[in-house]
Order: structure tokens, then sequence, then C-alpha cells
């Protein structure tokens, strides 16, 4: 009798252990329907929230501002020519820097004006373009822009790359209207495009398009023990800034992402959207977008127009769908503001 009170006994004080372990922890699991603070925000999102799964704490804006990139275009010094064409002017200076590209993550970059990407180019069809390049680097290193232009303005043998110290006049006409890059093209090029020397080259067609809140989307990736793969993946060179610094947009607001990938190393990347489609259009060259979908798959060097708008506010992720890019920082969220009154989050 004495024996089964003591089991008695035991299994009570075990029932309420297990219980009070229970209501403890589901005390203090996160609220699920809670919006994310500033260091829950991850691959996982709102749904696997105990799971971290990107960086922790910020990199030093004063070596790259991600935010200021994302929608600054740099449109040069502009003046009429005597034909009443339109001259611009840019000055691009290569220099060896170091960047960081995840919190405490250095990386020994070679830039164009002291970033990576380098400056966002932009000109309109049929302006005259003069790129007054000045190599500060180490090694010799060239411009070579995609578009139209005589062989001479092509920087890509190397008789056409400048040597350090030295200093090249880039001039041509601002054609195809689209969206395109520029890179350093001297050998082994693997290691000067990974190293950083690439940017955006931005025709915009006479005819201006539609009004839209326009940003820059450069997909990239960075091999940070050189053994030829990436271990850092990120749109805009920070793992995961924008999932730490949403963009914010608004509800129904045409946004326009100017998209190319420069990833090296890796046959592909790719640009999803969630609860949306986009109008894709690759290389903007034409009027009417190839697909309406909510994924697109570039290979190196390829790049388009993405036009969007969000049906309903809250926050949305973007990422690569090659999920490994994803989960190493190729990972986003647009916080899309109600139309009328603050998102709902969520
Ligand atoms: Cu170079």
């Amino acid at each position: 009798m004495m024996k089964r009170r003591i089991h008695f006994g035991i299994w009570i004080l075990a029932g309420g252990l297990i219980l009070s372990l229970a209501l403890a922890y589901a005390t203090f699991l996160p609220d699920p329907a809670a919006p994310p603070t500033d260091t829950e925000v991850g691959l996982d999102g709102m749904l696997l929230r105990p799971y971290r799964g990107m960086t922790v704490g910020d990199v030093n804006k004063d070596l790259f501002d991600a935010d200021a990139y994302l929608t600054h275009f740099e449109t040069g010094s502009v003046s009429l020519l005597p034909d009443g064409r339109t001259l611009r002017e840019f000055v691009v200076v290569a220099v060896n820097k170091e960047i960081e590209i995840a919190p405490g993550v250095m990386f020994p970059a070679w830039t164009y004006n002291g970033q990576v990407p380098g400056p966002t180019l932009r000109a309109t069809d049929g302006d005259l373009i003069r790129i007054y390049f000045k190599n500060r680097g180490d090694r010799p290193h060239s411009m070579h822009f995609h578009g139209f232009h005589p062989a001479s303005m092509d920087g890509a043998v190397l008789k056409q790359l400048v040597p350090p110290g030295g200093d090249f006049v880039y001039e041509f006409n601002a054609d195809p209207a689209g969206v395109h890059l520029y890179h350093c093209h001297a050998t082994p090029l693997t290691q000067h495009i990974h190293n950083g020397l690439y940017g955006f080259w931005i025709v915009d067609p006479k005819e201006a398009r539609a009004p839209a809140k326009e940003m820059v989307m450069m997909l990239n990736g960075f091999d940070t023990n050189f053994d030829e793969e990436n271990e850092v993946y990120a749109v805009n060179t920070i793992a995961f800034h924008y999932a730490r610094h949403p963009i914010k947009v608004r509800q129904h607001e045409l946004l326009r992402i100017y998209l190319a990938n420069i990833t090296e190393f890796d046959f592909l990347n790719s640009f999803h959207v969630h609860a949306t489609f986009f109008d894709y259009y690759p290389t903007g060259t034409q009027p009417e977008p190839r697909d309406f979908t909510d994924t697109v798959i570039q290979g190196q060097g390829e790049r388009g127009l993405v036009e969007l708008k969000f049906p309903y506010p809250g926050r949305y992720m973007f990422h690569a769908h090659k999920t490994e890019f994803a989960e190493r920082g190729w990972m986003g969220f647009f916080d899309v503001e109600a139309a009328e009154g603050p998102a709902d989050e969520g």
C-alpha cells in the first residue's frame, strides 16, 4: 500500500514538472503573429522564429551605404554640344579598398570609386558619354561597357588595359536603351570582376518610361576563403542587408527594379518575390515584357527590368530561389505600406 502511494506521488510530481515546463516553454515562445524584431528577421521570416538564419549586428555604413546605393543614379556633369546633343561626363577611379560584406566580414576589394558595385551610371539614348577613368589600383584595369561603341573603346584587349597610375578617356554614344553593365576586362577576368570591378550602366529610352519608384539590384557573391566558391551571397553586396532594413514601398505603387547578375563561380542566379507577380523585360530593350511571373533566372552578365506592384500591404520576402544563396545572404524584404494608413504587419 505504502509502495503504491509512493509510486502515485512520484507520478503526480513528474506530471506537475512536465506541465510547468510546457507552460514555461509556451510562455517564452515568440508570438507568431507579432512582427519580427530587428534581430529576428531572417530566412525563417515569421514562420520558424526560433531558427536564426542570418547575420547579427550591422555593417559600417560609412564603408558602403546599401540603402543609398539602391536608389542612387549618377547622371554625370551635363552640357550641351554644338549640335544640340547632350554630353555627360563622369569620373571613375579604380582603387583598392577593404569592404564589409556582412557584419565583421571584411573583403579586400578592387573598386570603382571606392564602392562595390561601382556607381550606377545613367544616360539617355543618343547622349554622348565621356568617362575619365583613372587607375589608382595596383594592377592594370579597364572599363568595358555593354552596348554599341568603336573597338578602341572596348576596354577588353591587353593593349587597352590602363596601367596603375594611368588614365584613359572612354567616349561613345549611349546606345541602345536598356539596362546594361560595365566591368573591368583585365585577366584573369574571374578575379577582376569578382573582386568588385562592376556596376550598372543604364540607358533610358528617348521616350521616358512610365514614372515609377526605381531601384537597382545587383546579384553578387563573395569568395571569402579563395576556394573559387562563394561563401556569401547578396543583393547589392551586403548579406541580408534588406532583410535587416526592409525596402519601403507603397501598395499599388509601380516599382521598377534594374536587375543584373554578376555572380562569379555559379552558373545561375535568380530573383523571386512573394505575394505578387512582375513583368520582366530582358535587357530592357523591348517595349513589351517577355514574362509575367514571380521568378526569373539570370546567367552571369544577364540583366533585365522587373516591374511590379504589391496588391496588399504587409511585409514580403524577395530572394534567390536557389535556397542556398538565400541562406547565405541573398534575401530581403519589402515593407509595403497601405495606400491609406500604415501597413498591416505580418
Ligand atoms: Cu581589373
